[in-house]
């Protein structure tokens, strides 16, 4: 080799390494130049051969060629590299833009909306929502909330019992959202701060009574808890949710067998001239029920009462939704009327929020 031609060697090579249409050709390029047997190596092998002047020359010469083809090599190889890349883009290419909707046809449901904003309230104070099963054991609809079989408020319920199994168990839809809050005892230690909204059955259906509607319940389980703790966490809520800054709000005695003391929560009002007004004024509003949890439910739960208090409250999705909008009749809430939705609706881009004031 030692007449080999470094130029004409050179202009084979890169013609070569610009003609390679894939990383293998690439490789056998490079094999073939600079290989063990390669061209390029077998011409610097026989380097020897040449004498003083001559092989110097002759060396600079091929070190210059392997340095262009090594440079050529690389060069051609992320070339090849990224072809391949612009080619899987664009075969693997996905549209993931959806032209605009020239207008918003859905509005928010009242019921919606109202819950929301009580769970903002909620949130805010601490409290994570809970869920639980529709369909319900007696143990958890009642026996757990100390309502034992002949217990006469099981009567007042009017519950929905499904076909009984083949041992004579009847599962019932559930009558409150209570169970939930009965399940979460069971599961979590105290300190416990939850609220449970959801759809609740009774076999009643009047102009004021629909044999589906929804409840949202509320429970604090802690060290210490008091009556203090729960007039405190109404009073704020019932405000918050009203907007009234200074709505009177009163506990009045009541009985329910799940709390003890047990008490109903007023609002003022004004009925003045036919209409209704939320706040201070002549009249009072019944809203929710809430107590301080019975011992005999924590012992239920497996929570020892000596160690743990609490106090739960209660309320109706639908009649706070309809003092607070305005809304006259409960039987449309569920009949999915657009023109009711229209009216009584709420933009899907205007969530509620505590520091807008809801
Ligand atoms: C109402 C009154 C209330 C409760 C619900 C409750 C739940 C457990 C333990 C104790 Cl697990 N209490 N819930 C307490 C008081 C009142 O609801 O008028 N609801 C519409």
């Amino acid at each position: 080799m030692a007449g080999a031609d470094p130029q004409a060697l050179k202009d084979t090579l890169l013609a070569a390494i610009g003609a390679a249409s894939t990383p293998d050709a690439l490789e056998a390029i490079r094999i073939e130049a600079l290989g063990k047997k390669g061209e390029l190596t077998q011409a610097m092998k026989s380097l020897g051969q040449l004498e003083g002047e001559a092989r110097r020359e002759m060396g600079q010469a091929l070190n210059a060629v392997k340095d262009a083809v090594t440079h050529a090599l690389e060069s051609r190889r992320s070339d090849l590299a990224m072809a391949e890349l612009n080619k899987r883009l664009e075969e693997e290419k996905v549209d993931v833009s959806l032209s605009h909707r020239p207008e918003t046809q859905g509005v928010i449901h009242p019921l919606s909306r109202t819950l929301e904003e009580i769970l903002a309230i909620f949130a805010e104070m601490g409290f994570v929502v809970a869920e639980g099963p529709d369909i319900e054991s007696d143990y958890y609809n009642f026996t757990a909330l100390n309502m034992p079989e002949d217990h006469p408020a099981r009567q007042e319920h009017d519950t929905f019992y499904m076909t009984p199994n083949s041992e004579g168990m009847r599962k019932v839809l559930r009558t409150h959202t209570s169970p939930v809050q009965i399940r979460t005892m069971e599961k979590m230690k105290p300190p416990i701060r939850i609220i449970a909204p959801g759809r609740t059955y009774r076999s009643d259906h009047d102009a004021t009574h629909s044999p589906m509607f929804h409840q949202c319940e509320g429970l604090v389980i802690g060290d210490g808890i008091t009556m203090g703790h729960l007039k405190g966490c109404l009073i704020e809520f019932c405000r918050a949710f009203f907007d009234v800054d200074d709505l009177p709000v009163r506990f009045r005695p009541s009985y329910f067998p799940f709390t003890e003391p047990s008490a109903e929560v007023d609002i003022g009002c004004n009925r003045d001239g036919g209409g209704l007004t939320i706040g201070a004024g002549a009249d009072w509003l019944e809203i929710l029920g809430c107590g301080m949890v019975n011992p005999r439910v924590l012992e239920y739960c497996g929570i020892d009462p000596n160690a743990h208090q609490g106090f739960a409250f209660g309320m109706g999705l639908e009649r706070l939704a309809m003092l607070k909008y305005g809304i006259p009749d409960l039987r449309p809430f569920y009949d999915s009327d657009l023109r009711w939705m229209r009216h009584y609706g709420f933009m899907p881009f205007d969530p509620p929020s505590v520091h807008l004031g809801l």
